[in-house]
């Protein structure tokens, strides 16, 4: 009574035993680690790796997914790295999770793009106690101390924004629609997330400047490709008027792009409706030399070699910037062909 009929050892074992075998099996065979659970550091020290726990923000886009690709493959054992990566899958309170996690595993090292700017204070403030420098990769904190992070890799987003104002100025100049009314609905990235706020802000400061640029809405569809169908769906049967959508990121392009051909409608250089992307992966790229995208206002996300670079000169005991602006280029019809073929993601 009380134990585990059979053989052996087992016939030792009280039943009460049980479920704490069984999680020890499960902790000792998992290989997949959910949100805010990372792998277990065996013995880095040992092996005098650098220990780095990078937080992604999750995998809501390729730009994000070649973000990711690029960490990886520069925070190898060869390199000289030990790498604890944790995939907080677009909400912040996994990420708080992962960074505390990194802090109580005593990492040398915490690298994070944080989903959105706000309420980073009190973690970061446990990493500094902790000792550990923590680098903003991507998107940016908004924090009243900025000794809470070493440095920040990433794009000037602001700029991004401004690039798509401009080019749509220009563009309407030359099809000699700059004095007509037109029409603007805006895809807007993750709320609150630095990415969003900037081309927001960096477009409408171009905007306000044109007094018949006629913003309709600006919503949120998260950047991914079906949030982005089903705002754009949504805006279409709204408005029958829509001139130009400016979409945050190429994944909510995709998903506007079906709706728009759903309602019957075209977009692009021959088309009914102008059509504004950013990022700049591959697959959009495509599009832009088909003309069906205007305009694709290129962000960098190859990041991991610039944020290992960081890390080698603080190894080394060299002063690091406070930023590490990122270079960008505007893509059209026009000289996307030099480009695509050298895309790799
Ligand atoms: O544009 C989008 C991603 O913060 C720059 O996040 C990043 C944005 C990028 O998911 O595709």
């Amino acid at each position: 009574m009380g134990r585990v009929k059979g053989h052996g050892l087992w016939k030792t074992v009280p039943v009460y035993f049980l479920p704490v075998i069984i999680l020890i099996c499960l902790i000792g065979c998992g290989k997949e680690f959910g949100p805010g659970e990372t792998e277990q550091v065996l013995t880095p020290k040992d092996e005098n790796l650098i220990v780095v726990g990078v937080s992604q923000v999750g995998s809501e886009s390729m730009w994000r997914t070649a973000n990711t690709e690029s960490v990886q493959s520069v925070f190898t054992k060869e390199n000289g790295y030990f790498l604890l990566f944790d995939n907080a899958r677009q909400k912040q309170e996994n990420q708080i999770k992962a960074l505390r996690s990194f802090i109580s595993q005593k990492v040398d090292y915490i690298v994070f793009s944080p989903i959105m700017e706000n309420g980073w204070d009190t973690v970061l403030q446990e990493a500094k106690e902790a000792d550990i420098p923590v680098i903003i990769m991507d998107r940016m904190v908004n924090v009243k101390d900025d000794s809470l992070y070493i440095t920040r890799v990433g794009s000037d987003f602001d700029a991004e924004g401004r690039c798509a104002g401009e080019w749509l100025a220009e563009y309407l100049k030359k099809q000699e629609r700059a004095e007509e009314p037109v029409n603007i609905v805006v895809l807007q990235g993750t709320e609150g997330s630095t990415s969003m706020i900037g081309r927001t802000e960096g477009f409408n400061a171009i905007a306000e400047q044109y007094e018949n640029w006629n913003i309709l809405e600006q919503v949120s569809a998260d950047y991914t490709t079906a949030k982005g169908h089903e705002v754009m769906e949504g805006l279409l049967m709204q408005y029958d008027d829509i001139d130009v959508v400016v979409s945050q990121n190429d994944d909510m392009t995709f998903g506007a792009l079906e709706a728009i051909e759903e309602a019957g409608l075209t977009s692009g250089i021959e088309g009914d409706i102008i059509m504004i992307s950013f990022d700049a992966v591959k697959a959009a790229l495509k599009l832009v030399q088909d003309g069906i995208i205007n305009v694709d206002i290129e962000c960098n996300p190859v990041l991991g070699e610039e944020v290992e670079k960081v890390i080698s000169a603080l190894e080394n005991g060299e002063a690091v910037d406070k930023t590490y602006p990122i270079e960008e280029k505007v893509f059209t019809i026009e000289n996307v062909g030099e480009f695509i073929d050298d895309r790799t993601y």
